[in-house]
């Protein structure tokens, strides 16, 4: 295990009000070179052109002067300037208390109408990912993942993003074609942006914070899926979602582990995990009947890899290459899903038993990455 280090709480209290946070900007910037990091990455150096197109944020003030961070400043600081190691926040919270919530894989219905709105909150959240592990999740609405989203090809989707964090956060949904710079830009604590954009595509698809340095953001647990239905819906089937994702994990202090950022840039995790929670799905199975149609959604969010998904016992008879319902294969074992990646893969089993589905590079697989499918006659 790493030798300890000092992690934010020991500068951010509970509180994560704007005011707040700015009172205590410049201790903590000051003592925590991550966060100074993270901030400077989002302070323009010039007047942000983003304010004469883009829906202005909520909240007026000279903070909301934000542009999109650059993520090639995570080159800059694994160069020389590598933060001594957690970026995350360990909220006050007493690690006991704290649950394991299964987070339910099934995708939820579409919403009626062509306009979707969704909002999301960033919470600085203790989240338990299994029996032994609590870590201070930097999250979209308190869960690592965040909320499934669903929309249809073709929708409207207006989106608002509020940030009740300590640091700057945003977001950067791959189902848009948009200007990043306007669009996924910053959000400072207390304020709100918003957008909005039309997916062009079916599929399943990574959303992530995109705020510099990004693999700490996504690697906090700031990412979760969107699913695109076609145009004409697909066969009927029972229809799931896996995000894949790594933990890079502090020691513990006070029972809440805190993100690694130097792990991080090793790319060996602690745990590999579908939504969250690794082998939560081998603790209590996801379950389907004989004969139904299966869907998985698979998503890698990564930070850094990505998933060879496969199921033990069976073959996918329909891999969706790109967008569903085109692009298809047949017959199938194992296929990657890219990092920053999402795939469709469909199966129907014809005997009762027990599936494990995995990701079949065992060294990910052994960490997290593996879940039961119970098929029940
Ligand atoms: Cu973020």
């Amino acid at each position: 295990m790493p030798t300890p280090t000092p992690i934010l709480p020991d500068f951010i209290a509970q509180s994560t009000t704007r005011r707040g946070f700015l009172s205590r900007a410049s201790t903590l910037l000051a003592a925590v070179p991550i966060a100074e990091a993270a901030l400077a990455a989002c302070t323009p150096s010039k007047p942000d052109r983003s304010q004469a197109s883009a829906t202005p944020d909520t909240a007026t003030s000279s903070a909301t002067h934000l542009q999109n961070p650059d993520s090639r400043l995570d080159t800059s600081l694994h160069a020389g300037n590598a933060p001594p190691t957690s970026g995350a926040v360990a909220p006050a919270a007493t690690p006991a208390d704290i649950p394991f919530h299964r987070y339910d894989p099934t995708l939820p219905p579409l919403s009626a109408g062509r306009t979707k709105h969704i909002a999301m909150t960033i919470r600085e959240a203790p989240v338990r990912i299994n029996a032994d592990t609590v870590v201070a999740g930097w999250t979209f609405d308190g869960t690592i993942p965040g909320p499934i989203v669903h929309v249809r090809q073709g929708d409207t989707v207006e989106f608002t993003l509020t940030n009740n964090g300590s640091i700057p956060h945003s977001m950067d949904f791959h189902a848009s074609q948009i200007d990043p710079k306007t669009a996924f830009r910053s959000a400072l604590p207390g304020h709100s942006i918003s957008y909005t954009f039309t997916p062009r595509y079916a599929g399943a698809f990574l959303y992530h914070c995109g705020t510099a340095p990004v693999l700490m953001h996504i690697g906090s647990g700031m990412f979760g899926a969107i699913i695109v239905d076609p145009p004409t819906p697909l066969a009927p089937a029972r229809e799931f979602v896996l995000i894949q994702n790594e933990f890079y994990l502090a020691r513990p202090q006070s029972g809440i582990a805190a993100f690694d950022y130097n792990k991080m840039l090793s790319t060996q995790p602690d745990y590999v995990a579908f939504n969250g929670g690794p082998g939560q799905y081998q603790i209590e199975p996801i379950r389907v009947r004989r004969h139904e149609r299966v869907r998985f959604y698979v998503v890698s969010a990564g930070p850094t890899h990505s998933c060879a998904f496969h199921v033990v016992g069976q073959q996918f008879d329909t891999v969706y290459l790109g967008a569903p319902p085109g692009n298809a294969i047949h017959g199938v074992q194992t296929f990657d899903v890219a990092a920053g990646g999402g795939m469709v893969f469909e199966l129907q089993v014809d005997v009762a038993g027990e599936f494990p589905f995995v990701n079949h590079a065992f060294g990910h697989g052994q960490k997290g990455a593996i879940g039961v499918l119970v098929v029940e006659a």
